[in-house]
């Protein structure tokens, strides 16, 4: 007799799901919700998903710089239809210098975001508040993220998504280096253009009250995964706005009250 609960995940399930992930996103085709054939997956087993494809990007050679929260803002929830914020990991593979072309053929559907990311001066790990988060911070600047969900139709529940690295693809850091003490980041208004026309608008409140907070969040996170966020590591708070999809041609422009503006360009 086998003690197994059937439904839970083993090692093997977990690499097999990492891999699946791996494939769509290498292959840039689009796969089913992984909880369309695991119905009862769980939360940690998606993280645990998560983390065999950042062992897998590690093996081949890639770097962890950083991490990334998500599914922060009120519209970005309204637009995906999840309302639990999540957590994923950057490598430098993913970034992208600003204010140049990004090719998109090696995506699926991609998707622009403007946020407001810190730079970490110190080590931070276990349940952290957000005034802990900025005493840690060395400076935060503007970013855009390109987000590419590998499931079809950019449709996906919270484990789905989170199994999937929260749809991380590139990240282009841009705009100006502040102290994270020299504005009230709750009131840095963003304006994000597409093709020259206002696509959305926002303020960094919309980031769980405080991009600060969606920091704290995410060292939560990390701590539930026995993982800490070591200094120098660039960590991405969360959209402002509902994302905007792009296609080759397009022109995506943020701007950020005070703290410059990132412009891209795509590309086949
Ligand atoms: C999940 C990732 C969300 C953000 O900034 O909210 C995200 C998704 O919407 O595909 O990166
Ligand atoms: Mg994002």
């Amino acid at each position: 007799m086998s003690l197994d609960n059937p439904k839970t995940l083993n090692d093997e399930a977990i690499i097999r799901l990492a891999e699946r992930v791996e494939t769509a996103q290498r292959y840039a085709t689009p796969i089913h919700k992984l909880t369309q054939d695991y119905p009862d997956m769980t939360l940690s087993e998606a993280y645990r998903v998560q983390t065999a494809l950042r062992r897998s990007y590690e093996a081949r050679g890639q770097r962890v710089i950083g991490w990334k929260a998500g599914l922060t803002s009120k519209p970005k929830m309204a637009q995906m239809g999840v309302s639990t914020p999540g957590v994923g990991f950057l490598t430098d593979a993913m970034e992208r210098p600003a204010n140049r072309k990004i090719t998109v053929s090696d995506l699926i559907h991609p998707r622009v975001e403007a946020e407001i990311a810190f730079v970490t001066k110190s080590e931070l790990s276990g349940k952290v508040t957000a005034e802990q988060v900025m005493a840690a911070t060395d400076y935060v600047q503007p970013a855009l993220e390109v987000i590419d969900s590998r499931f079809s139709g950019f449709k996906f529940d919270l484990e789905s998504v989170i199994a999937d690295n929260s749809s991380s693809a590139r990240y282009v850091p841009g705009g100006r280096m502040i102290r994270p003490d020299a504005l009230d980041l709750r009131t840095v208004g963003v304006v994000l253009e597409h093709n020259g026309e206002i696509a959305q608008i926002g303020a960094g409140a919309e980031v769980l009250g405080h991009p600060a907070e969606a920091i704290a969040m995410l060292v939560g996170v990390l701590d539930d995964m026995g993982e800490v966020l070591p200094a120098g590591s660039f960590v991405m708070a969360g959209a402002i706005t509902a994302a905007v999809a792009v296609k080759p041609g397009d022109t995506i422009t943020a701007r950020f009250y005070e703290m410059g503006s990132i412009t891209v360009t795509f590309t086949e």
